[in-house]
C-alpha cells in the first residue's frame, strides 16, 4: 500500500498541501489553525458537520477579520458594522469559531462544544436570531450571497438618507462553489453589478470540490469572466497565502465595483489523506485523521483549547472596532438625524403613519370605488410611501401590472440611491432574497412585486424570510383565473394552499379596497414575519364602508349576517367575496338565510379564540368559495362542507367566461346552497 509520501507525489493537491504545510509558521497561520482545530473538534464531538470548508477558508477568514471586517464584539448590533455573511452555511463552524475567538458573548466554548445540539446557538447551519452576530440564516446554497446583495443595497439607501458619517459600511460574503452554481446567485450578482454595489465583496472558496467530488464533474463556468461580465471586479489568488489575501482585500476596498476574489483553497487543509477531497465536506474526519491533521498543522492542544496568547490575539481583534464604534456613537449623538436614524433602525414606525391610512379609509368609505385590489394596493402605497420613509419597494419587471410604483418614490440606479423604487429586473428569486437582506440589515421595510403565480420562483427566499421572521412584504397581483386571457401558466391554483402551509407567513387576500387598505396596514405593522398581499387584476366592488375597526386584523369576520337565524354560511376570500355577496342576495330572495364571511388571512383567523371562530363560521352548513384549489379548506368547512373553486388548471379566456366555465358564480353558489340544504 502507498504511504503518505507516495500519495503526495501522485496527487497534485496533496503535493500543494505539503508545500503549504512546509511554510514557516506565522502568527496568521496559528490564528487560522485555531479556527481549523475548533472546527475539527466540534464536528468530531457532534459526530456530524462540515469540517472541510472552515479548514479550507480559515486563512481567508483570519485575514478578513483581522484587518478588514469592521465590527466590535462588544456590540454585535452596532448599526454601522460591516455585515459578514457565511453564504456556504454548511461551513457554520467557521463563523462560530470566529465569534468565539473574537470574544462574542453568547458564543463561549460551552456553546461550541454543543455544536449542532438542541438549543445551542451553534446550530447546524447559521440561524438568524440564534446569536446577535449571525446576520442572516444560510444553508440553502445561493441564498446567503443573494441576501447580502440586499444588505449592500440597504447600506447605500441608508447612506443616501443619513450620510456617510452614520452609514459607511461594507458587506463581506464567503461563498462556495454551490453558492455560485445556484441560479439565484446569478440573478443577485447581475443585479449587484448593475447597481454597482462597490461595497460588496465575495470571497469565493474556489476549492474545486462539491459533494459529488471534483466540480469538473458538473461545473465548467469561467466564474471570474462571468462575474466580470456582470460588472464586477474579479481576481484570483492563492487562498492560503496571507499576503495575496490581504492584497486582494485591499483591492476590494478600493474597487469601484462589487468584487469577487476567487480564493484557490484546499478543502480540509491539513487532513493528511482526505484534504482536497469531498470526504472532508460533510463528515467528521474521524479520530485518526483528526489527530494527524492537527499534527500536520502544528497544533498540539487539547480539544477545544486555544492557547492563551493566541486567544488574546484573537480577542484584540474582537475589540479592534471599539474606537471606530465610539467615534461613531459620538457622531450619532451630535447628528440632527439621530432620532430618525434610531427610529428606523429599531423598526419603529413613525408617529403619524396611521393618520394617512385613516384618511384613505375615509375616502374609500365615501367614494366606494370599483377597482382591482392591485389598484387599491397602489392607493394604499400612495399614502404609505410618504408616511413611512423606510418603505422601499420594487417589482420584477411588472411595475405597470403590480402597480407597485408611486411617484413620490424616485428610482434607484447605480450611484443613485436617493430613490426608493428598485427595478429588480426579471429576477423574482433574487428580488425576494435581496428583500430579506434589506429587512435583516435594518432601517428599511422592503416590498417586492410580481405575479402571484411566480411566487414559485421566489419560494426558497420567502421561506428563509419566514424562518428569520423578516419584515418583508410581497405584493402579488394577478391572483387567480381572474387574470383571464394569459391562461393556465399565469393562473395560480395551488399557490394559496402552498403558501398558507408555510409557517410564519401571513397570506392576505383582501376582497375590496377597504380590506386592501387594512391588509397593507397589518403588513406594515407586522414585525414578526413576512406578509403576502394577494391581489386581483380584475375590478371588484367596495363592500365595506365601516372604518372604526381594522376587521382584517382578526383574519376573518362576518361581512353580512343572515336575515334571521342562519341556515348556511358562505365563506370566501378576495374576489370571491363579491360572488358570495351576490349569491346571498339571490338566496335571500328565495327566502334562504345565509351569512357571508370574508376570510382574508387564515393565519390570523386561526389565532382567534375558538368562540370567535365558531360565531363567525356558525354551526350551520358552510360553503367555501375561492377561485383556487380546495386543499386546506376542510379546516373551515368541516367534513360536510361544500367547496366551490378550481379542481385543475385554468384556461385562456376573458375572465368572466372563465368564472362561468369553472362554475364559480353566484348562481352556482346559490344552487349549491339549495342542494346542501336539500
Ligand atoms: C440549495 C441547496 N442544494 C443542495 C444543498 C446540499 N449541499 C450542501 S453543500 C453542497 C455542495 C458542496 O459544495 P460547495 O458548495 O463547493 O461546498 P464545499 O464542499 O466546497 O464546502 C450541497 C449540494 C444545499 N445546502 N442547498
Ligand atoms: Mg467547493
Amino acid at each position: 500500500m502507498a504511504g503518505p509520501d507516495a500519495l503526495t507525489i501522485d496527487n497534485p493537491v496533496l503535493a500543494r498541501q505539503a508545500e503549504i504545510l512546509a511554510r514557516p509558521p506565522t502568527q496568521a497561520w496559528q490564528m487560522a489553525n485555531a479556527i481549523r482545530a475548533l472546527a475539527i473538534d466540534a464536528v468530531e464531538a457532534a459526530k456530524s458537520g462540515h469540517p472541510g470548508m472552515p479548514m479550507g477558508m480559515a486563512d481567508v477568514a483570519t485575514a478578513l477579520w483581522s484587518r478588514f471586517h469592521k465590527f466590535d464584539a462588544a456590540d454585535p448590533k452596532w448599526p454601522d458594522r460591516d455585515r459578514f455573511v457565511l453564504s456556504a452555511g454548511h461551513g457554520s463552524m467557521l463563523l462560530y469559531a470566529l465569534l468565539y475567538l473574537t470574544g462574542h458573548d453568547g458564543m463561549g466554548i460551552a456553546e461550541i462544544r454543543r455544536f449542532r445540539q438542541l438549543h445551542s446557538p451553534a446550530a447546524g447551519h447559521p440561524e438568524f436570531g440564534e446569536h446577535p452576530a449571525i446576520e442572516t440564516t444560510t444553508g440553502p446554497l445561493g441564498q446567503g450571497i443573494s441576501t447580502a446583495v440586499g444588505m449592500a443595497i440597504a447600506e447605500r439607501e441608508l447612506a443616501a438618507r443619513f450620510g456617510r458619517s452614520l452609514v459607511d459600511h461594507r458587506t463581506w460574503v464567503l461563498a462556495s462553489d454551490g453558492d455560485l452554481m445556484e441560479g439565484v446567485s446569478h440573478e443577485a450578482a447581475a443585479l449587484a453589478g448593475h447597481l454597482c454595489l462597490s461595497r460588496l465583496t465575495v470571497m469565493y472558496d474556489d476549492n474545486h470540490i462539491s459533494i459529488d467530488g471534483d466540480t469538473a464533474l458538473s461545473y465548467s463556468d469561467d466564474v471570474l469572466k462571468r462575474f466580470s461580465a456582470y460588472g464586477w471586479a474579479a481576481k484570483r489568488i492563492d487562498g492560503h497565502d496571507p499576503q495575496e489575501i490581504n492584497a486582494a482585500l485591499s483591492f476590494a476596498v478600493r474597487s469601484k465595483k462589487p468584487t469577487i476574489i476567487a480564493c484557490r483553497t484546499i478543502i480540509g487543509l491539513g487532513a493528511p489523506t482526505k484534504a482536497g477531497t469531498a470526504a472532508t465536506h460533510g463528515s467528521p474526519l474521524g479520530a485518526q485523521e483528526a489527530a494527524a491533521a492537527k499534527a500536520a498543522l502544528g497544533w498540539h492542544e487539547e480539544p477545544f483549547t486555544v492557547p492563551d496568547d493566541l486567544l488574546e490575539r484573537w480577542r484584540a481583534i474582537g475589540s479592534r472596532g471599539a474606537t471606530a464604534r465610539r467615534a461613531w456613537l459620538k457622531r450619532l449623538a451630535h447628528s440632527g438625524m439621530r432620532a430618525e436614524f434610531e427610529r428606523v433602525m429599531a423598526g419603529r414606525l413613525p408617529d403619524n403613519w396611521h393618520e394617512a391610512v385613516a384618511t384613505l379609509k375615509q375616502e374609500i368609505a365615501e367614494t366606494k370605488p370599483r377597482m382591482a385590489t392591485r389598484q387599491s394596493s397602489q392607493k394604499a402605497l400612495d399614502v404609505l410611501v410618504p408616511a413611512t420613509p423606510e418603505l422601499v419597494g420594487g417589482s420584477a419587471d411588472l411595475t405597470g401590472s403590480n402597480l407597485t410604483f408611486v411617484k413620490a418614490m424616485g428610482t434607484v440606479g447605480a450611484g443613485n440611491f436617493a430613490g426608493r423604487y428598485i427595478h429588480f429586473g426579471v429576477r423574482e428569486h433574487g428580488m425576494a432574497a435581496a428583500a430579506n437582506g434589506m429587512a435583516v440589515h435594518g432601517g428599511l421595510i422592503p416590498y417586492t412585486g410580481t405575479f402571484f403565480v411566480f411566487t414559485d420562483y421566489m419560494r426558497p427566499a420567502i421561506r428563509i424570510g419566514a424562518i428569520m421572521r423578516a419584515h418583508v412584504i410581497h405584493v402579488l397581483t394577478h391572483d387567480s383565473i381572474g387574470l383571464g386571457e394569459d391562461g393556465p401558466t399565469h393562473q395560480p391554483i395551488e399557490h394559496l394552499a402552498s403558501l398558507r402551509a408555510m409557517p410564519h407567513l401571513h397570506v392576505y387576500r383582501p376582497a375590496d379596497a377597504m380590506e386592501t387598505a387594512e391588509c397593507w396596514e397589518l403588513a406594515i405593522r407586522r414585525t414578526d414575519g413576512p406578509s403576502l398581499l394577494v391581489l386581483t387584476r380584475q375590478a371588484l366592488p367596495t363592500m365595506r364602508t365601516d372604518i372604526a375597526e381594522n376587521r382584517c386584523a382578526r383574519g376573518g369576520y362576518v361581512l353580512a349576517e343572515a336575515d334571521g337565524p342562519r341556515q348556511a354560511t358562505l365563506v370566501a376570500t378576495g374576489s370571491e367575496v363579491a360572488i358570495a355577496m351576490a349569491a346571498r342576495e339571490s338566496l335571500t330572495g328565495d327566502g334562504v338565510r345565509v351569512a357571508v364571511v370574508s376570510l382574508p388571512c387564515w393565519e390570523l383567523f386561526s389565532q382567534q379564540d375558538e368562540a370567535y371562530r365558531a360565531t363567525v363560521l356558525g354551526g350551520v352548513p358552510r360553503i367555501g368559495i375561492e377561485a383556487a384549489g380546495r386543499f386546506g379548506w376542510e379546516r373551515w368547512l368541516g367534513n360536510d362542507g361544500v367547496f366551490i373553486g378550481m379542481s385543475g388548471f385554468g384556461a385562456s379566456a376573458p375572465y368572466e367566461d372563465l368564472y362561468k366555465h369553472f362554475g364559480i358564480t353566484p348562481e352556482a353558489v346559490a344552487a349549491a346552497v339549495h342542494r346542501r340544504l336539500g
